[in-house]
């Protein structure tokens, strides 16, 4: 049996399942007035930080849900100059959105603003690019923003959350996703973090039927392991104001950054959907 001591263990109590990664020690814990964040050093995965006791990130893995929530939806924008992270408080997004020459402007928009102090301190790397230009770090509700936000503002929305509980729940409903839609410009695209295929295919589901009701006329799920998060399969959702079948290939071939492992491959394979996916959402 494992050592509590030596391991960090998110228990998922729905899918009689739990993930443990062996640590060498806490760096910090502390409650925020949203949520308890805590960061470890562990023994493979670098450093891990996790929120009401959910992984987050590691310096090992994390590259994968980065790269597979930014450059698959900028390579399918026609022209993306402007760009939203709801969430996403680590700025392992923003990092990855502004590898992107063509892109003018970034807002960052995180409810906690400890998220991302403690992700300076403890995951610089992520936060390498935080004093771009183009970047701007807003530390305000992100489904406020949205509302107060003038409509056909924006070229993409990423939503860079936590599960769908607690602060982050509110950005799972039809209401958001309306005025999503209502921010968006013309070709513009809302992209969502969506769970894991394997343990939460309702809630895909769930999420395509609400981005339809909301307005949205086209709508696809993309897939990729991660294996901090549960079952180590994860899933990202994409809700386009027109359709989303411009794969902007060439452009993605020639990019001028390196990723580890988004390539225009990967990109295509992405968005192949298992048969138990395709029968949920039908
Ligand atoms: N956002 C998705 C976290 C979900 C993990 N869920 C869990 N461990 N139960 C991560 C933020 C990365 N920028």
């Amino acid at each position: 049996m494992l050592n509590d001591n030596k391991w960090f263990t998110e228990v998922y109590p729905k899918h009689g399942s739990a993930l443990s990664i062996e640590v060498k020690a806490k760096l910090h814990e502390e409650q925020t007035p949203f949520q308890k964040i805590e960061i470890y050093d562990t023994e493979w995965f670098g450093k891990l930080m996790v929120i009401d006791g959910c992984t987050m990130v590691t310096d090992r893995d994390n590259f994968l849900y980065h790269e597979m929530m930014t450059h698959p939806v900028l390579y399918t924008h026609p022209n993306p100059k402007t760009v939203w992270v709801i969430g996403g408080g680590d700025c392992g997004s923003l990092k990855e959105v502004l590898k992107h020459p063509n892109v003018e402007s970034v807002v960052q928009i995180e409810i906690d603003e400890r998220v991302t102090r403690l992700a300076e301190l403890y995951f610089p790397e992520l936060c390498a690019s935080n004093h771009d230009a183009r970047a701007q770090l807003l530390f305000i509700d992100g489904i406020q923003w949205v509302k107060d936000a003038a409509e056909n503002s924006v070229d993409i929305i990423i939503v860079d959350s936590t599960d769908p509980v607690g602060p982050a729940e509110g950005l799972f409903n039809q209401a958001f996703y309306r005025e999503c839609l209502r921010c968006l410009r013309p070709d513009g695209i809302l992209v969502q973090q969506s769970e894991s295929p394997l343990f939460h295919t309702d809630l895909i589901a769930s999420m395509h039927q609400t981005m339809r009701a909301a307005g949205f006329p086209s709508i696809c799920s993309l897939f990729f392991p991660q294996f901090i998060y549960p079952s180590g399969w994860w899933s990202a959702t994409m809700a386009g104001k027109g359709d989303l079948n411009g794969f902007r290939e060439e452009a993605a071939q020639a990019r001028p950054f390196a990723t580890q492992y988004y390539n225009v491959e990967i990109h295509r394979a992405a968005f192949v959907a298992p048969e138990f996916i395709r029968k949920a959402l039908t």
